[in-house]
């Protein structure tokens, strides 16, 4: 691939940008290479400045679920900017949204929008230490709730992959606030609650850990959060900034059947506009202000073309019943994939759910942060380059979901598959 623009961009941005980009992963930096500099998607593909086309295994992180341009979505937002971009004021649209989210998800009843994931888990905390009174959270290794100071402590997406185990600017006292639990791991937990459960303000987890790679939760752990945390009257928070919209209509929890206290959305629910939102009862979320005394705030929340694209992209969702056949066609896919590895004997473990899914490079079966970590990284980015070379464009990291997204044709999908094998067995024979 020639990639000799992208790579003249790269030089130029890091004059302006720090590392040349506006979010770290972005850089490359865990694949080695210089990141591709896109300029316009459509469907299932991505096209950079070199005129290169590649087939989109990460969907801008998850928002992209129906793929690039999709019609419903471009067409609400040119009818919504034809009346302005922003107000700072009610909208019909934030109504809108609002209810069609306590709609599809079980446990929500109230929303507050928000600009990202990263301000809705904060928002979250910040609304559980209130309401219990109390001030430790608990999160769990190799989950990432976005970059807020109480969770970059060993967090899994970005942080993880540089190899950072906090960040510095984290203040020590704050970072006291937050105690680590490993991931699938309830007798942990139980003993942390033993010790600390009357201090515990909430539980915040990824029900499918996305950040470490694909993670399933085990039998009977989502379960053990809720009874532990109900016990001990903490909050349990499901950060379903990836999940929510993706495994099913109502996120992981109704895959699950667990409703947790408060939920926080992010990705999909924006159809790729800064969109982020915290769910739950109107008991709990009315101590928001102004309904409450819980102060959160944003100029642009709720901003009009961004629920526009939210909407109509849930809208679509629901309309054409995306998500459970992309589900199946996911797992037709992974069950390809898992039989060619099986075949072939490549060390590779394939964690799937739904439609994201991660391969990791290591003999043992992955079911936390520590046995994510087995993964050889240096593998890891030998297999994204070369399916870059083949048109393939993969997370930039090992420590990442892969997305598929429900415009993936057959051929699409076929392509991919050769794509992964050849590249493995370039690797391994
Ligand atoms: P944002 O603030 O990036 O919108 O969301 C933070 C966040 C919260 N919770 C979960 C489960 C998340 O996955 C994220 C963000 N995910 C990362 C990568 N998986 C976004 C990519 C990036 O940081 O550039």
């Amino acid at each position: 691939m020639n990639t000799t623009h992208s790579a003249e961009l790269f030089r130029t941005a890091q004059k302006y940008i720090p590392g040349g980009v506006n979010s770290p992963v972005r850089a490359f930096g865990a694949v080695g290479g210089t990141p591709i500099f896109f300029t316009r998607g459509e469907g299932a593909y991505l096209f950079d400045v070199d005129g290169n086309r590649y087939l989109d295994f990460v969907a801008s992180w998850g928002p992209l679920i129906l793929g690039h341009r999709h019609p419903a979505v471009l067409e609400a937002i040119e009818k919504t900017l034809r009346k302005g971009t922003s107000f700072g004021a009610p909208t019909e649209e934030e109504i809108a949204l609002a209810q069609k989210v306590a709609e599809m998800v079980p446990s929500v009843e109230c929303v507050r929008m928000v600009n990202s994931g990263t301000e809705a888990t904060m928002t979250a905390i910040r609304l559980a230490r209130a309401l219990t009174e109390r001030d430790k959270i608990v999160k769990f290794t190799g989950c990432y709730h976005g970059h807020a100071d109480a969770f970059l402590l060993q967090a899994g997406s970005g942080v993880a992959t540089l190899g950072i185990p906090g960040s510095p600017g984290v203040p020590k006292a704050l970072a006291a606030d937050t105690f680590l639990s490993p991931y699938n791991d309830l007798d942990a937990l139980k003993e942390l609650f033993r010790l600390r459960g009357t201090e515990i303000a909430a539980v915040i987890v990824e029900p499918i850990a996305g950040n470490m790679g694909t993670v399933p939760p085990q039998p009977g752990f989502l379960d053990g959060l809720r009874t532990l945390t109900q016990k001990s009257g903490s909050l349990l928070i499901f950060d379903e900034v990836i999940t929510g919209f993706r495994v099913s209509e109502g996120g992981a929890q109704k895959l699950y059947g667990i409703q947790p206290d408060l939920t926080c959305l992010g990705k999909i629910i924006g159809g790729g506009l800064p969109v982020g939102a915290v769910g739950g009862s109107c008991r709990l979320l009315h101590a928001l202000a102004p309904a409450g005394s819980v102060y959160q705030a944003g100029t642009l929340s709720g901003n009009p073309l961004a629920m526009a694209a939210g909407l109509a992209t849930l809208e679509t969702l629901r309309k054409e019943a995306v998500i459970p056949r992309l589900n199946r066609t996911a797992e037709t896919f992974a069950d390809a994939l898992q039989t060619a590895i099986h075949t072939k004997g490549f060390p590779i473990q394939l964690n799937q759910v739904g439609s994201m899914f991660s391969l990791f490079f290591c003999e043992k079966p992955v079911s936390d942060f520590k046995t994510a970590s087995q993964t050889n990284t240096a593998l890891y980015a030998r297999f994204f380059h070369k399916l870059l070379e083949r048109g393939v464009y993969f997370p930039p990291s090992a420590f990442e979901t892969v997305f598929l997204s429900a415009v993936m044709t057959q051929n699409d999908l076929q392509i991919a598959l050769e794509a992964i094998v050849g590249s493995l067995e370039e690797i391994f024979q």
